[in-house]
């Protein structure tokens, strides 16, 4: 254990009122003209993220990795990939977050490794190896006509199967990503050392200040491995999520996992959770008492739009208004009474942009839907957690750009899937279909270089970088909204003061929803204890979802209430404007009891 390390206690709470921001390393900044965003990059605007108000810079994978799945495919968890910059690198910016108050945490990518990783290169070397049982290896089946068949039917996240045989010692190894990803045995607990040892001590004892834990609900899986049910009558592999979801002994392993590694620092863990629609399962993940993870991501309304089940991801399906207010209802309430905790969040980097997706990107809304987004996500109580360029208001890659312009494994695989089924007959207008869900859902949008003026590149470097940039860059940058008191960023910059100006109401505070049948407007109220502990406060908050004016329902109660914060300078009380977004607070004085 390192000597700064401390004990934790449950008074240590910093992260619950933080703001934390997402950068993605290779579309952030890039300082050395190679085309890929790096660490001193992200070194050197750390005081932008400062002054916007941000605590906590949560950093994507940066370790050394072949980038099959962009870092998350990690081939040595104690080094630095080269394009990235070096461990003393990753230092530096520890220093640098502390310097000014705010705090690093790094993702932890601990269900699987890649397939160059020293641990799996051992595995796979000999049925005999020590590190054999460090991963999945099972035999074949057979058919009747004696073909071989792998172990399961599972039909993988990335589009294809769960299994990859291999030649050398003839077996079948797991992987629920890509073939590079195969997935670590968590019930060896040589398996769980060696991670806690090389994943997350060693970056601990560097200072950083937590982990987002990715795939956090895949590690335990059911080892004895029975087939999926038949659901995809076209195909051999089958969903298969809730077998590798939340398995029979993943509470023990976080458990332990908090008991031996993270209750010996005073960090932060957010953890990756799908396929949990149960609220009172969420809570055992995050229940204080629990010791296992301070909070998680709940993914329900970053599906909306995607297809049902794994097959059908990409294959866009619309989405109602009154489906998006329950799901932030459920979310919100669940801790309601608990000593459990929540995010907020609506964009991260495997999905398309908050705008594109939940307001509208065309010319006359993109401005003032990216407000009242900011609006709805400062309010909500939980961590907030924004994603790089959601400030300034990025918005999904224009829909002409052809699938050459698409880099990201999952979503080229769907589109290559699609292409041969269409070509087949097996489902002629798929592949036009899973084109039209890219532009809208892909993990690519989100990872476009970010916009920091309109310079060649829109200054994220000096050299073509490994994305293209976004046609719309000299209008959507940074540059361009410092200073602006009227932009985006700017309105983000005060509601994220507002933020903490009402801890109380807006990150701490009970949700009631209003409006739950209309189709076009979301009003909440927000209810939280006032100054000093006192009394009682309480915060109504009306936002416009559609492109067209909406009458305002709780105008009379909102009379008695001072407005906070609003889209639009002006604006008629009566109705909601497009994209409209309003605070209201009762007033402060004469609200102490
Ligand atoms: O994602 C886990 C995951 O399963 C999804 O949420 C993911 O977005 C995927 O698109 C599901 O279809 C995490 C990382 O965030 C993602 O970037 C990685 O590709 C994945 O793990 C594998 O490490």
């Amino acid at each position: 254990m390192s000597p700064h390390a401390i004990v934790k206690n449950s008074t240590n709470q910093w992260w619950k009122n933080a703001t934390v921001y997402q950068v993605y390393p290779a579309s952030f900044k890039d300082s050395n003209g190679d085309g890929w965003g790096d660490i001193p990059g992200l070194i050197s605007k750390v005081d932008y993220l400062k002054d916007l108000g941000v605590d906590v810079v949560w950093l994507s994978p940066m370790f050394e990795s072949p980038q099959c799945d962009m870092g998350y495919d990690i081939s040595d968890y104690e080094e630095v990939y080269a394009p990235y910059g070096t461990v003393k690198d990753v230092e530096d910016l520890v220093a640098a977050c502390h310097e000014r108050g705010m705090k690093l945490i790094l993702d932890l990518v601990a269900n699987h490794t890649s397939d160059q990783h020293a641990w799996f290169k051992e595995s796979r070397s000999s049925k005999d190896n020590p590190k054999r049982d460090w991963y999945f290896w099972r035999p074949a089946r057979y058919d009747e006509n004696g073909n071989r068949l792998p172990p399961t039917n599972y039909r993988s996240y990335f589009a294809g199967g769960t299994w990859t045989w291999d030649e050398t010692t003839q077996e079948y190894y797991l992987h629920l990503y890509a073939k590079e990803q195969p997935d670590l045995n968590w019930d060896n607990p040589e398996t769980r050392q060696a991670i806690y040892k090389s994943a997350m001590r060693f970056w601990l004892d560097k200072g950083i200040d937590g982990f987002r834990v990715d795939t956090v609900n895949k590690y335990s899986k059911h080892v004895d491995f029975p087939d999926a049910p038949i659901t995809d009558l076209k195909n051999y592999i089958q969903p298969a999520r809730h077998l590798f979801c939340n398995g029979p002994r993943i509470h023990e392993f976080l458990r332990e996992m908090h008991d031996e590694v993270l209750s010996h620092y005073d960090v932060m863990t957010v953890g990756e959770l799908s396929n949990t629609p149960d609220p009172q399962h969420v809570l055992r993940y995050v229940s204080a008492a629990a010791k296992q993870l301070d909070m998680v991501f709940q993914f329900d309304m970053i599906h909306l739009g995607m297809g049902h089940g794994l097959e059908d991801k990409y294959d866009f399906t619309p989405w109602a208004l009154t489906r998006l207010k329950q799901i932030v209802k459920k979310w919100q309430q669940f801790i309601d009474g608990t000593d459990g905790w929540t995010t907020v969040f609506c964009e991260n980097h495997d999905n398309g942009r908050a705008v594109s997706r939940y307001g509208s990107d065309a010319p006359q809304h993109r401005e003032t839907s990216a407000k009242m987004l900011a609006v709805m996500q400062t309010t909500l109580t939980g961590t907030l957690f924004l994603y790089q360029g959601q400030e300034i208001g990025m918005i999904n890659a224009p829909k002409n750009w052809p699938i050459d312009e698409y880099k990201d494994i999952e979503g080229l695989n769907y589109y290559k899937e699609a292409d041969r089924q269409s070509n087949e007959g097996v489902d002629p207008t798929r592949r036009a279909r899973i084109m039209r869900g890219l532009q809208i859902l892909a993990r690519d949008h989100s990872r476009l270089p970010m916009q920091w003026d309109d310079s060649e590149y829109a200054g994220f470097g000096t050299a073509a970088p490994w994305m293209r940039v976004h046609d719309l860059y000299k209008e959507i940058n940074v540059a361009r909204q410092t200073g602006d008191p009227n932009s985006v960023l700017s309105f983000y910059k005060r509601a994220l003061q507002l933020r903490k100006e009402y801890a109380e109401l807006f990150i701490h505070g009970s949700f009631k929803l209003y409006d739950g049948e209309n189709e076009n407007t979301f009003v909440f109220e927000k209810v939280g204890k006032g100054p000093g502990g006192n009394g009682e406060e309480r915060a109504l908050v009306a936002l416009n979802f559609s492109k067209d004016v909406q009458p305002f329902s709780m105008v009379e109660r909102a009379r008695d209430m001072k407005l906070l914060l609003s889209t639009h300078a002006e604006s008629v009380s009566e109705s909601l404007l497009p994209f409209e977004g309003r605070v209201y607070v009762t007033e402060r004085s004469g609200l102490v009891n």
